[in-house]
């Protein structure tokens, strides 16, 4: 039996503009989430973040930005919630918003060296200053990783990551003001190019190493565009040529066979956009590879 897992709504959607990812922690469950950890031999627990009572989604554009007074509470709420010591906690999003609150409050659980694997489209790594679309879902990573340009907007951090500690797998949609923060920030990425050319296993097996080492806590933040929108339509801001299905069941597997995972996001599930819920079931059944369900229950032969 693993440790035990915690699964957490986070109904947040104030980061975008289109409506629907206030659903994702209910289709999540919908598709039977806590069943299959259960039935993989998990205790599961649940809990949720409420929304916070200030402004409705919408309400408070100021500026270019979209609903920056409900995400800045969001994330507080966030960041105040205590996991229970022990638990392995699945933050059921909601849009990318919450890895703003949900990664500095990892990074703060211990006085381990803390790594992020990003799988996503984007590169979310936009200030209040360099988004063009106002849409503060495209900023938790400047965010989690320092930026200044945050405060007044924001809530300081209860703790930041090393930009050098993130592994982004899947780029494939990258702002100009993006791409010069990867490079100023160290971020290491891998993109789609990178992933057609050499594979996906290689850039994850070094930086699972590195992890290692490090003897480092792991978070994984899964935005649902990291897959191909053919498979995983229910997303507001597909882009074409994302993950196939093996290439996200074999990135799962590999992290359940290192056992570095420490906790896990789900994030941008928009359920109006779905079709006859294929893209929650996907999602529930790569959380399924990842907490080791396997074709074998025996060691695979490699090689
Ligand atoms: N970089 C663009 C697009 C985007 C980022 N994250 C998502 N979309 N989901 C932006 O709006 O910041
Ligand atoms: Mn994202
Ligand atoms: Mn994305």
């Amino acid at each position: 039996m693993g440790r035990p897992i915690q699964l957490i709504d986070v109904p947040v959607q104030s980061g975008a503009r289109r409506r629907g990812c206030v659903m994702g922690p209910d289709a999540l469950r919908t598709a039977g989430m806590a069943e299959v950890l259960t039935d993989l031999g998990y205790g599961v627990s649940t809990a949720s973040i409420n929304p916070p009572a200030t402004s409705p989604d919408g309400a408070d554009t100021s500026g270019d930005l979209h609903a920056p007074e409900a995400c800045a509470a969001w994330i507080a709420a966030i960041q105040a919630y205590d996991v229970p010591a022990g638990a392995l906690p699945i933050f059921l999003g909601g849009d990318h918003l919450l890895a703003a609150g949900v990664v500095p409050a990892m990074a703060s659980r211990s006085d381990r060296p803390q790594f992020v694997l990003w799988l996503d489209a984007h590169s979310d790594i936009h200030t209040p200053a360099t988004t063009t679309s106002g849409n503060l879902h495209g900023t938790p990573v400047a965010y989690f990783t320092g930026a200044p340009e945050f405060e007044g907007v924001f809530p300081p951090p209860r703790a930041t990551v090393d930009p050098g500690k993130i592994l982004m797998l899947g780029l494939r949609s990258v702002d100009p003001d993006e791409k010069a923060a990867l490079v100023r920030a160290g971020v290491v990425t891998a993109d789609m190019r990178t992933i057609d050319e050499h594979g996906i296993a290689p850039p994850l097996r070094r930086f699972l190493d590195e992890v290692r080492v490090a003897n480092g806590d792991l978070h994984v933040s899964l935005d649902v565009d990291f897959l191909d929108p053919s498979i995983a339509p229910a997303v507001g801001t597909t882009v074409p040529g994302g993950a196939t299905f093996r290439e996200a069941h074999l990135v799962m597997e590999m992290l359940h066979d290192s056992g570095l995972v420490t906790s896990l996001d789900i994030a941008e599930l928009n359920p109006f956009l779905d079709e006859r819920g294929r893209t929650t079931s996907l999602i529930v059944d790569l959380i399924a590879s990842l907490f080791g369900k396997a074709v074998l229950d025996r060691p695979t032969r490699r090689g």
